[in-house]
């Protein structure tokens, strides 16, 4: 992609959220590898982001911040409610993920889906340089693609999924299955986390489209489309770096020093059903029972960060898993001595690299996970090469990570079994493992994603 090229990133969310300052409200740049790696490509060129502020019926004009020119897209309230919260997040979201919460389809959502594309693809339409490059991102979007390619037919046009592609037979049950196939195809490139991904999107689109395969392509309306992986990674040199700073080393060792000095089990996620918590913990649970571990010396930390709490099956999670911490400590814990402690808040960067400095051992489990991010920060943070993660197959990470000790998340014996050979592992072996995953880590940076993403889109 040359320099004089213009580039517009299309996402449901600005990078930017407002914070309280001194002077009234104040925007602040997100935290995230997405912002990080696209921030210096987009600064060196004519470039936009188009997005909703985080705020419903908002007014907000177009602004620069941190060398980002953002333009606002409005969601009324009730949008949030039917775009957001209904067809996001009650239909697509659960669906792509394993059908973990039975997926509801209302007609309502899906016009209100559609209407919200269409404002997205007039706004990255009306600002998009000639012949410039749009980049859409993620579930939320995915009409987007032929919506803009009817608008501005100059342009180059990019779809990338965060999150799984569904299995064929879960896909087809959507009513509106062939309209998102079509909205997707209307991209020169589609981007999968992983290879299945980009294989069942293209079985898909032969099935419910007139899309043909042609030399490792997809034939659609007389154009050619790729639909590939392209694995998401994260800033790696940034975690190594906060790993080295001397106060992240101490917040560690008075992270070790309140835990007891016992061995610590950590869990880092958003709170949602995808993210296997409750049965992470049931698992630790089951190796306290067997007396395998002794409380006296291993606690596992759980991290949840607060999400979607407008809707009923996170509220249901929620409880659960409170319930779960509620009675694995009335049963192994003594006053002062929690087995497991549980916080649910989000911690700034520095002290979740602190976190996973501490930790010997990082579970992370999903049922069912796009990439999962937590896991490649772990490994980029344990600059001394030891500490073990225990990943679940099911997540996009375990394909790069192949020091990790793989786990099926649903076999609650094999995930305890897993985090007690974790626990028993020797330091030689624990090297050898990190080691492994973070030469696979340092060979895909989030900068080698967006790079090699941008190559096939303008190459
Ligand atoms: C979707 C897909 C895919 C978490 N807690 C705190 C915090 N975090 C940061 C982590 C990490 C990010 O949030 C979470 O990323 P994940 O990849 O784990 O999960 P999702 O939010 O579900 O993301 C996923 C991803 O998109 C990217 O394509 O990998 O599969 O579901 O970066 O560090 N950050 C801070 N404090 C916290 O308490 N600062």
């Amino acid at each position: 992609m040359n320099e004089s090229q213009g580039l517009v990133v299309v996402a449901n969310r600005l990078p930017v959220f407002r914070v309280r300052g001194d002077a009234g409200e104040e925007w602040q740049t997100s935290p995230g590898g997405l912002v990080s790696a696209l921030r210096p490509i987009l600064r060196g060129r004519p470039s936009r982001w188009v997005g909703w502020t985080g705020r419903a019926d908002d007014k907000q004009e177009p602004f620069e911040h941190d060398g980002i020119d953002n333009c606002p897209v409005p969601l009324s309230h009730d949008e949030l409610r039917t775009f957001y919260d209904g067809f996001c997040n009650r239909t697509l979201w659960p669906l792509y993920h394993a059908a973990l919460r039975p997926p509801r389809f209302s007609r309502r959502w899906w016009r209100a889906y559609r209407a919200v594309n269409e404002r997205f693809a007039d706004a990255a339409a009306a600002t998009a340089p000639p012949n410039s490059v749009v980049w859409i991102h993620d579930y939320h979007l995915q009409l987007v693609p032929d919506m803009v390619r009817r608008r501005r037919p100059d342009l180059r046009i990019g779809f990338f999924l965060h999150i799984p592609f569904p299995p064929q037979e879960l896909f087809a049950t959507i009513p509106w299955r062939k309209q998102l196939l079509q909205g997707l195809l209307g991209a020169d490139v589609v981007g999968f986390q992983t290879p299945l991904g980009g294989y069942n999107f293209g079985q898909l689109s032969r099935r419910f489209t007139s899309a043909r395969r042609k030399k490792g392509r997809l034939d659609y309306h007389n154009r050619s489309v790729i639909a590939r992986a392209f694995p998401i990674s994260i800033d790696v040199q940034l975690y190594t770096d906060l790993a080295k700073r001397d106060d992240v080393k101490r917040r560690a060792q008075e992270f070790r020093r309140r835990t007891g000095g016992r061995r610590i089990i950590l869990g880092v996620d958003r709170l949602d059903y995808t993210k296997g918590i409750d049965s992470r913990l049931r698992a630790f649970a089951l190796l306290l029972e067997s007396k395998r571990i002794s409380p006296a010396d291993a606690v596992f930390v759980q991290v949840a960060v607060p999400s979607r709490e407008r809707v009923a099956e996170y509220r249901d999670l929620k409880a659960g898993i409170e319930r779960l911490v509620g009675e694995i400590n009335g049963a192994y814990g003594e006053i002062g001595r929690p087995a497991v402690h549980y916080v649910r808040r989000s911690f700034p960067a520095d002290e979740l690299v602190a976190l996973y400095i501490a930790a010997d051992v990082l579970a992370i489990t999903p049922l069912r996970d796009g990439m999962n991010l937590v896991a490649k920060e772990y490994v980029a943070s344990r600059v001394d090469d030891t500490g073990v993660l225990v990943l679940s197959e099911f997540s996009g990470a375990a394909r790069e990570l192949s020091g990790a000790l793989l786990v099926n998340p649903h076999d609650l014996e094999g995930v305890s079994s897993a985090i007690h050979s974790a626990l028993e592992m020797s330091e030689q072996d624990q090297r050898m493992r990190m080691r492994k995953s973070r030469r696979a880590l340092e060979r895909n940076t989030v900068f080698d994603w967006a790079d090699d993403f941008l190559a096939e889109l303008t190459g």
